[in-house]
């Protein structure tokens, strides 16, 4: 593979523009710079310009003024535009599933898995558009109509994060755009160039289809220069932000403050509980793609496994006899299962979050050690036995460490475990017994956004709504009606009738 040739394709330059109006790309008005560098190898891949206060108001300004003008096309053409953007990424599924393999990290399965999920979310949206439907009631008045019609925000504000750098805005900016809405995205500045190749292949469709600039905005900058202002501005309608749990309760404040809307996906601490009634065959692959997939850098990654101690030994060592097969290296080589971390800090973050463990009490079983392959950022993943609760368990390091915890007794044991934490994103049970599954799905099962059977907690499809609860930060995006959340609804009453009734019968005679 010819990183080289991917990055020409894509567009891409050894130093680019980080700003861009859907249809132009623009100067920064400041000398900064991001330098972003590939995890695989260590090596620059290029430099992006960095937004300046005054960059952001520019495109908030025109961001405004196209949301006007987008409100008024009908929804199925909104989303014939979003088909054609589909169409292209199907084009250039395997060059941007590189790219966000060599600027992240993940598997190039992984890389082109996120591309198939934009794609997927295109498709879903072209539906979507000649579906949004409100509900009619029955007025208690005679002669008069009652419905609720769903109308554009404006203007939405999308934060996302380096991990999954390119699905989850798609997921955002598909529903917002069908939605009528003009949108701003404000991607992780670690992974700023798959962003820009989103933006070169999105411009080709905005422009054929002239569309006016402003409709699609993206801009790389700062916490302080973008992220900031953005959130904080009453012309941003809807902030939607993914990221940790710190930044959505800054984002969450400050967008309260001012009476707006957020909506946030954070962290998760996702744990599979293996019952005694499990078929063991299918919890150990669920296991590991959950705990080492994207080197434990989901949100939805298994943190947790809660084993009945009838296999908790079984599971054990087959966890471990897995985990000494892993081939780690470059993602970019198919025959890899895990890939780099992040960057150095990460790799550092995992070390200390192992030492803590260690000091808790916690007994590392296997991993953990950084690997000084190819001058890139990687690690052993780290299997870890607790005996009992340690504070670090609380806590979601986004590192590949996979604590394993026996529990005795029923079902109810593991969920309690399992929903004792302050996050609530992604959940699993394992098992083939009726009552356990049922119990783990019922009111006073699982606690998260997502709970699933028999199939890991990372993963999702895009046809459900994805998000969680407590400190996951209760939105949800993506599919099901998550759409909602990204437009206002209106109820309409309507009188065809020549007197003026008024509601609960009040009388008003004049
Ligand atoms: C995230 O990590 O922020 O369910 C999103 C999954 C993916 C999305 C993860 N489809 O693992």
């Amino acid at each position: 593979m010819n990183i080289n040739e991917i990055l020409e394709r894509l567009g891409l330059h050894a130093k680019n523009k980080g700003i861009s109006t859907g249809t132009e790309w623009l100067f920064s008005s400041g000398k900064d710079c991001y330098e972003s560098y590939s995890p695989v190898n260590g090596k620059l891949i290029g430099f992006v310009e960095a937004a300046t206060k005054n960059d952001y108001e520019k495109v908030i300004v025109k961001a405004k003024e196209t949301s006007l003008y987008w409100r008024k096309i009908p929804a199925p053409l909104r989303g014939a535009l979003i088909r054609e953007y589909g169409e292209v990424l199907r084009q250039y599924k395997d060059d941007l599933g590189a790219l966000v393999s060599y600027e992240m990290g993940k598997s190039l399965q992984e890389g082109k898995g996120e591309v198939q999920e934009m794609i997927d979310i295109c498709e879903f949206c072209t539906g979507l558009s000649r579906q949004l439907h409100g509900l009619t009631m029955h007025s208690e008045r005679p002669e008069h109509r009652m419905y609720e019609q769903w109308h554009p925000l404006g203007v939405v504000g999308i934060i996302s994060a380096f991990n999954f750098p390119i699905a989850v805005w798609a997921w955002n900016f598909t529903i917002a755009t069908i939605c009528g809405n003009a949108t701003i995205w404000k991607p992780s500045e670690k992974t700023p160039l798959t962003a820009l190749a989103c933006f070169n292949l999105l411009s080709k469709v905005l422009k054929k289809n002239k569309i006016p600039e402003g409709l699609c905005n993206l801009i790389i900058g700062s916490v302080e220069n973008v992220g900031i202002p953005l959130v904080d501005d009453r012309r941003v309608d809807l902030v939607s932000a993914t990221g940790s749990t710190r930044m959505g309760k800054i984002v969450a404040t400050r967008v309260a403050a001012r009476l707006g809307k957020s909506l946030l996906e954070l962290g998760g601490n996702n744990a599979l509980i293996v019952s005694e009634h499990a078929n063991i065959k299918l919890a150990i692959p669920a296991l590991v793609f959950g705990a080492v997939g994207t080197c434990g850098q989901r949100c939805t990654s298994t943190r947790r496994a809660l084993i009945h101690e009838t296999h908790f030994k079984t599971v054990k060592n087959a966890l471990l006899k897995a985990y000494k097969s892993l081939s780690i290296g470059s993602p970019l080589d198919e025959k890899n299962n895990v890939g780099p971390l992040i960057d150095k800090d990460a790799v550092n973050t995992m070390q200390q979050a192992l030492k803590k463990i260690k000091q808790e009490g916690g007994e590392i079983i296997y991993g953990g050690e950084p690997l000084d392959n190819e001058g890139g950022c990687y690690v052993k993943p780290a299997l870890v036995i607790l005996e009992k609760i340690i504070p670090m368990m609380k806590e979601e390091t986004f590192v590949p460490i996979l604590y394993l915890m026996p529990y005795s007794g029923s079902v109810e044991e593991a969920i309690k475990l399992q929903n004792d934490v302050d996050q609530g994103l992604s959940s699993a049970l394992f098992s083939n017994n009726f009552i356990e599954t049922e119990t783990f799905l019922s009111h006073s099962g699982s606690d998260c956004g997502i709970a699933n059977i028999n199939i890991g907690t990372s993963g999702a499809e895009i046809g459900g709504a994805f998000g969680g609860e407590k400190d996951t930060g209760g939105g949800r995006e993506s599919g099901s009606d998550a759409w909602k959340a990204y437009m206002r609804r209106q109820t309409n009453t309507l009188n065809f009738g020549d007197s003026l009734p008024f509601a609960q019968g009040i009388l008003f005679d004049l």
